[in-house]
């Protein structure tokens, strides 16, 4: 039986679900060096905790974060929680000797990203991951794998999109849209992925941002539990829900220069109609290219310059395959696909593995490591605030 890992997850919403879920599964199909051990769930709304704590299969639960990140018995504490309070929360566990896990963006604002960041630096005992998923889709990883072989060469273009559509001008003015809760809209939420995703793959660092444009449409919200989505009736008798000012984007777009050469297009949308958790990147090399995209996550699409002209094209891999592709051997046999729930399954097994000294399957984000994003995700905003271009070298 190997060695507990006991843990508190602060945050009992999309991501406490997420989070729990990964949790009770990564022993089951993962032979683990730790066994993660569901120690505390933490929420701030007591009557939903004790049902929470029950169906997921929490030890404990309580209403007080400070108090939990202190506890002896914990020895890792799990951030899903606001954009806002990542910050307090992961300094207080650094200073209590706990390892972190936390929730992407690394935080709502640079300032204090970076504040994570130093703390992370000043710990030895401590180590921090921050939960940017989608590198453990296996296609994802592989990508990464045919990048870094040199299977595509010198690189040229990297083109990443992550399209939403929940954010109509029905839907509450919940946290996501409030800077002083969020820091930023669909730029911090959704291009904070796949920034990472792109550095991930290409193994290279964006030098400057250029040409961003920063939108929000919907300046106005219904409050939450103020009638919410279809509160405002088309109607004249219609009752006129109360609403709030939305103060993030709705959409942010900019372009980037890469260190090795390559340049990059990046596009977050909570309102391209149509698209659901359209999460897609494209890289283009001298010797080929591949394609991603999440609602179709177990296929890497490669194509192979060096391939003879006739037979040339872009192949369709389905990454299931174990002993040939990330994780496949964890699951099932091959084409028994994975889905979302699993890319947080894996992101455990490799928490489990690093904390125990061994190798993850796949590099996981420190905090200094998502510090990186989180200067490109600043960088950008002041591209679009000044409308030109900025070097990452100006955003410490
Ligand atoms: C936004 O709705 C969201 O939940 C993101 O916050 C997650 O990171 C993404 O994986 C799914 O969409």
């Amino acid at each position: 039986m190997p060695p507990s890992c006991n843990i508190a997850l602060l945050g009992q919403k999309f991501m406490g679900r997420a989070h729990s879920n990964a949790y009770q599964r990564a022993s089951c199909f993962f032979n683990l060096p730790l066994k993660p051990v569901m120690h505390t769930i933490v929420g701030r709304d007591l009557i939903a905790l004790a049902p929470f704590a029950d169906r997921w299969g929490w030890k404990k639960y309580n209403t007080s974060w400070k108090e939990v990140v202190k506890e002896s018995a914990i020895d890792l504490v799990d951030i899903s929680t606001p954009n806002y309070m990542h910050a307090e929360q992961a300094l207080a566990a650094l200073s209590a000797g706990k390892h972190v896990a936390c929730e992407k963006p690394l935080a709502g604002t640079l300032k204090d990203a970076r504040a994570m960041k130093v703390a992370a630096s000043r710990t030895r005992k401590c180590k921090t991951f921050v939960w940017y998923n989608y590198r453990r889709c296996p296609a994802v990883a592989l990508a990464h794998e045919l990048v870094k072989s040199g299977k595509l060469g010198k690189l040229y273009h990297v083109r990443a999109r992550y399209l939403q559509s929940w954010g109509g001008p029905d839907t509450p003015l919940v946290w996501r849209f409030q800077k002083k809760y969020a820091g930023s809209g669909a730029h911090g939420d959704l291009n904070a992925h796949i920034i990472d995703m792109a550095r991930f793959i290409t193994g290279d660092q964006i030098v400057e941002v250029s040409g961003a444009i920063a939108e929000t449409f919907i300046s106005e919200r219904p409050l939450p539990n103020a009638g919410g989505k279809g509160a405002v009736g088309r109607g004249r008798s219609a009752h006129k829900a109360a609403v709030g000012k939305s103060d993030v984007d709705d959409c942010v777009l900019f372009l980037a220069r890469f260190h090795g050469g390559a340049v990059g297009s990046f596009e977050a949308t909570r309102l391209a109609t149509g698209h659901d958790n359209d999460n897609t990147i494209e890289i283009n090399g001298e010797f080929g290219g591949v394609r991603f995209a999440f609602e179709d996550m177990n296929v890497l699409w490669y194509y192979d310059a060096r391939e003879d002209a006739t037979t040339a094209g872009w192949r369709r891999i389905m990454c299931t395959s174990a002993g040939n592709h990330p994780y496949a051997g964890a699951w099932w046999p091959d084409g028994h696909v994975l889905g979302y729930e699993h890319t947080f399954v894996n992101m455990v097994a490799d928490i489990m593995a690093s904390l125990a000294g061994k190798e993850p399957i796949v590099p996981l984000p420190t905090f200094a490591d998502a510090y990186e994003t989180q200067r490109v995700l600043e960088a950008a905003m002041l591209a679009a605030k000044h409308r030109s271009a900025v070097r990452l070298s100006e955003v410490k």
